[in-house]
């Protein structure tokens, strides 16, 4: 609860600094991540997005608070989101006739979670 009375992100006042926290993580970890900003009264917003480099379904979560609140925003979503070993498939070179190649898949780390914490100039709830 804050000191106002208002527990956190149930309403983001207009002369506060605000900032917009935006987590692109694991598809599987978007539910309970959203499950528990929920549960601390934080409001999400989930977007459906895909990774450019695995084209992969991944999720990404918007959180809009003050910015005394970013890191207990952060906490939470470290917590939830996990890494985890993933396979791709390389483009295969371009080949000349007769040359042969073997494709095999190369492991990568993903996650748990890619944050980027942006200034927001003005908030309005019209
Ligand atoms: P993807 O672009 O599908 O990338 C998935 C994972 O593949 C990355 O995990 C990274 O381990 C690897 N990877 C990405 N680009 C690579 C490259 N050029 N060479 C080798 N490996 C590469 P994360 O770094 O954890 O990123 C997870 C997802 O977060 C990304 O999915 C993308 O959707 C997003 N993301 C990461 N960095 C970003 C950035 N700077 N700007 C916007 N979105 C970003």
């Amino acid at each position: 609860m804050a000191a106002d009375g208002w527990p956190p992100g149930t309403r983001l006042r207009h002369n506060r600094a605000v900032k917009l926290v935006t987590a692109i993580v694991h598809s599987e970890d978007a539910g309970t991540l959203v499950d528990a900003l929920l549960e601390k009264e934080f409001r999400a917003t989930r977007l459906q997005s895909s990774g450019g480099f695995l084209k992969q379904g991944n999720a990404t979560i918007l959180v809009g608070v003050e910015d005394n609140q970013v890191d207990a925003v952060l906490e939470i979503v470290s917590a939830n989101c996990h890494a985890r070993r993933q396979f791709v498939n390389p483009m295969p070179p371009i080949m000349e006739p007769g040359e042969f190649y073997m494709p095999y898949p190369v492991e990568v780390e993903v996650g748990g979670a890619t944050v980027f914490v942006l200034p927001v100039e003005r908030f309005e709830r019209l």
